[in-house]
């Protein structure tokens, strides 16, 4: 980390030259070599040996600790700050109870493959040396069976020569794709204990994560002749890397082959979305314009898409793909039994399993061009103009306030359409939550927020009312840390996305759709979201209800995180998905489930 990485607060007073060194010391040394450059935590017992080595060996520096008033809120800070550099922080953790509360965060990083190493406690493991009853229900005897399902790997080392090799073992693990975190659970014995003079520490750089392999020449030239004999090639850019160079191979091979290209709102952005030959706006279940697309294609090359069986389905319905397809993606090395995040099995008549980054250039030494041009789609409709408060005048309000500055969108409202805001660079957009898990969003912008400081790049995290609520706390971390960002709350005073459930339940058995609300509303009383951020520090603006204070609004947003600040908005939008805008939002018939 560098010293520009710095956060400016919670400096500790010098601690006199000692000795004596105890376990955590080493622990913390470790994290210093690994380049862990953050901590995101709430504290607890069990590793407060640990915390005292953070703070009062390494003086809270390499890795720097960042409160956190929820332990989800630290492990979806840390998931944010993955997505956006494509490095691994660290979060820490209360034994059994913290790791609870951090369970669905860390699912979400699970299901985002994202790299981010959570450090738990337990114990004494050793009875004897337990303290009566609290140290007891700090200790569980497989704690890492609570995670196992959705980490790459968990350990509880024994000793502290095996807490050094589990933590090197886990950075490895974490950061070789496919990525995901790690659970490391340190025994408060092995922190507490005296160990005299650190011991040496292994060089980190032999252990390393891999990179991942180039594809064998023979099924790259059986993807090129595919791709470069096509009539009709289409690219499905899905997880791919924030590497300007990756976009720009990508770019390039789409020219290349004049093959069309869509992308997911899911996942973050993979290729200029108002280039010619992105042929429909990205959504979350595939538009008619992007199955249209599906359909015309003789040849698919699929990169690391996120759900291609179900993608296909949707597109061609009973029928197997029509298309030859080249899947770029090396996934399935995670795929386990107990979380059904793989999705369904996508066919491949080449499978190149590898990473995007890794494949594209090379296919796009093997391809010939392809000149002809492909068949233009449908132009698309116009966006209206809004004349009340609602998830599109947002959009339109913020195009107009960021103007030509760079921003960073972190996350979208459920009821974002992908045709609202065009995304040219790898930074503009980072995509979803990964698991669907709701309260992710302030955590993942103010991770965000952590890796971007300094890069002039904004951070601006649309969230849902519901979203926002279940883990506001972050705003606070930003506060307190100075982390520049903007969260607009699209405030529609309701867990929407389920009042459209209820409708459906309600009209499938012709009883009153009218009840949607009941239980789904956030109403008598109005949630104040302003107080709630201002109480926390933050540049609070709104209730802005009337259309002609939004533009203001988020002028003075933007304005205020471009001074440094963390801002929020309550803008009241109107209940209701912009669902029917374009042809590419309103979904086929999976989607009628919504998430
Ligand atoms: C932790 C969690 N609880 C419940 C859900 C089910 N769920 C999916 S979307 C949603 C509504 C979220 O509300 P909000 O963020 O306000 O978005 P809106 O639907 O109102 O646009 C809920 C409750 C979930 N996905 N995750
Ligand atoms: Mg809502």
């Amino acid at each position: 980390m560098s010293e520009q990485n710095k956060l400016e607060v919670e400096k500790p007073i010098p601690s006199p030259e000692q000795k004596e060194l105890w376990g955590s010391d080493a622990i913390a040394a470790m994290l210093r070599e690994l380049d862990v450059p953050y901590l995101a935590l709430n504290p607890g017992a069990s590793f407060r040996g640990l915390h005292d080595s953070l703070v009062n060996y390494l003086g809270n520096e390499r890795p720097q600790m960042l409160l956190c008033v929820h332990e989800e809120v630290a492990v979806s800070i840390a998931h944010g700050y993955a997505k956006a550099s494509g490095r691994m922080m660290g979060a820490v953790v209360h034994s059994n109870v913290g790791l609870m509360h951090a369970s669905m965060a860390l699912f979400n990083a699970w299901c985002d493959r994202a790299p981010l190493l959570l450090l738990g406690a337990t114990g004494p493991w050793d009875a004897a040396k337990r303290r009566p009853w609290i140290d007891w229900i700090h200790t569980a005897s497989d704690q890492g069976a609570l995670v196992r399902d959705y980490t790459k790997w968990d350990n509880q080392p024994g000793s502290v020569p095996a807490a050094l090799e589990a933590l090197l073992r886990a950075a490895q693990i974490a950061n070789t794709a496919p990525r995901g975190p790690v659970y490391i659970n340190l025994d408060a014995a092995v922190q507490e204990a005296k160990i005299g003079a650190l011991p040496a520490l292994p060089d980190v750089q032999r252990y390393g994560p891999g990179k991942s392999p180039e594809p064998p020449r023979e099924l790259l030239g059986q993807a090129a002749r595919l791709l470069s004999s096509a009539k009709n090639p289409l690219i499905m850019a899905g997880r791919c890397s924030r590497s300007l160079d990756g976009w720009n191979a990508r770019v390039r091979l789409a020219e290349k082959l004049q093959a069309r290209v869509v992308t997911d709102l899911k996942l973050a952005a993979a290729f200029p979305t108002d280039h010619p030959l992105h042929c429909a706006p990205p959504a979350t279940f595939l538009g008619p314009e992007a199955a249209q697309a599906i359909r015309e294609a003789d040849v698919i090359l699929a990169l690391d898409w996120n759900d291609l069986a179900g993608t296909f389905k949707q597109a061609y319905g009973a029928e197997p793909a029509r298309a030859k397809v080249i899947n770029v993606s090396c996934d399935m090395h995670v795929h386990r039994g107990w979380s059904m995040d793989y999705q369904g099995l996508p066919p491949a008549d080449v499978l190149l399993l590898t990473e995007p980054d890794v494949a594209v250039p090379l296919l796009l030494d093997a391809c010939l061009s392809r000149p002809m041009p492909v068949k233009a789609l449908p132009d698309r409709k116009a966006l209206p103009t809004p004349s009340e408060v609602s998830i599109l005048a947002v959009a339109q309000a913020l195009e107009r306030a960021a103007g030509s500055s760079e921003i960073c969108i972190t996350k979208l409202p459920l009821g974002w359409n992908g045709a609202y805001r065009q995304f040219r660079h790898p930074l503009d957009y980072l995509g979803g939550d990964g698991g669907g898990g709701v309260g992710a969003g302030p955590g993942l912008t103010i991770g965000a927020a952590l890796a971007l400081r300094g890069s002039g790049r904004i951070p601006v995290g649309l969230v849902g009312d519901g979203d926002f609520l279940m883990a506001n706390t972050a705003v606070w971390t930003a506060a307190h840390y100075r982390l520049p960002a903007l969260l607009v709350v699209c405030n529609n005073r309701s867990f929407y996305n389920d009042e459209m459930h209820q409708e459906r339940v309600a009209k499938d058995r012709a009883r009153p759709a009218d009840n949607k609300w009941i239980g789904q509303k956030m109403i008598d009383p109005d949630i104040d979201i302003a107080a709630i951020a201002r109480a926390q520090g933050a540049e609070a603006i709104g209730p802005v209800t009337k259309i002609g204070e939004l533009q203001d609004a988020v002028e003075r947003g933007l304005e205020a995180a471009r001074s440094g600040k963390v801002a929020v908005i309550d803008a009241r939008v109107l209940p209701g998905y912009d669902a029917n805008l374009t042809p590419a939002a309103s979904p086929p018939a999976a989607s009628a489930r919504g998430r």
